[in-house]
């Protein structure tokens, strides 16, 4: 079985399944993108632009929770989930709360104090990539900069107080 997880280098959802892949032995490859740019081809990989995606054997799924849930049934040992159903929806219970709220709200605290920083901002999400496309990509933030900020949540002060 080959796997290929489609990621962000930087990214908490994508973290979380890089834990799940390794707690689980799963050898993988991993593609890394740019925020912004990966779109185009997330879109194209798996209908929809968020990543984490993970490809197996021609299916492309997205979603860490989904991605976890599938490497469980193709990987049950060492479980990642507990056994006993009552803890099990536990579990799922404070996944589903930190992939809604905590997840989000993490990197929209990190965003607000990166977002105007843009030199800094480039270097993270952009480094590994070739000289062109880094440069190429601090050329354009100025102009990506409110939409990352609007993607994020961060409109005014009241919505990043609220993220802390
Ligand atoms: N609930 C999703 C959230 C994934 C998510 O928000 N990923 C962000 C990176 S932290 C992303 O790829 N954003 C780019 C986009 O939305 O186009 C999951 O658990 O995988």
């Amino acid at each position: 079985m080959k796997l290929e997880l489609h990621q962000f280098p930087y990214s908490p959802f994508n973290e979380k399944v890089r834990w799940a892949l390794a707690f689980k032995g799963l050898e993988h490859r991993r593609i890394n993108y740019m925020p912004g740019p990966h779109m185009r081809s997330i879109r194209k990989l798996s209908g929809q632009t968020t990543t984490p995606v993970l490809c197996m054997d021609g299916d492309a799924i997205s979603g860490s929770a989904g991605i976890i849930e599938k490497l469980e049934r193709i990987a049950h040992l060492p479980a990642l989930y507990p056994a006993d159903p009552a803890e099990r929806s536990e579990a799922l219970a404070l996944q589903a709360d930190f992939d809604s709220c905590l997840g989000p709200n993490v990197r929209r605290a990190l965003f607000s104090q990166m977002v105007d920083e843009g030199a800094y901002f480039c270097r993270m999400f952009a480094s590994g990539k070739s000289l062109p496309a880094r440069l190429a990509y601090r050329a354009v933030y100025p102009m990506a900069k409110g939409l990352i900020k609007k993607a994020n949540g961060i409109t005014d002060q009241a919505s990043i107080d609220q993220a802390f």
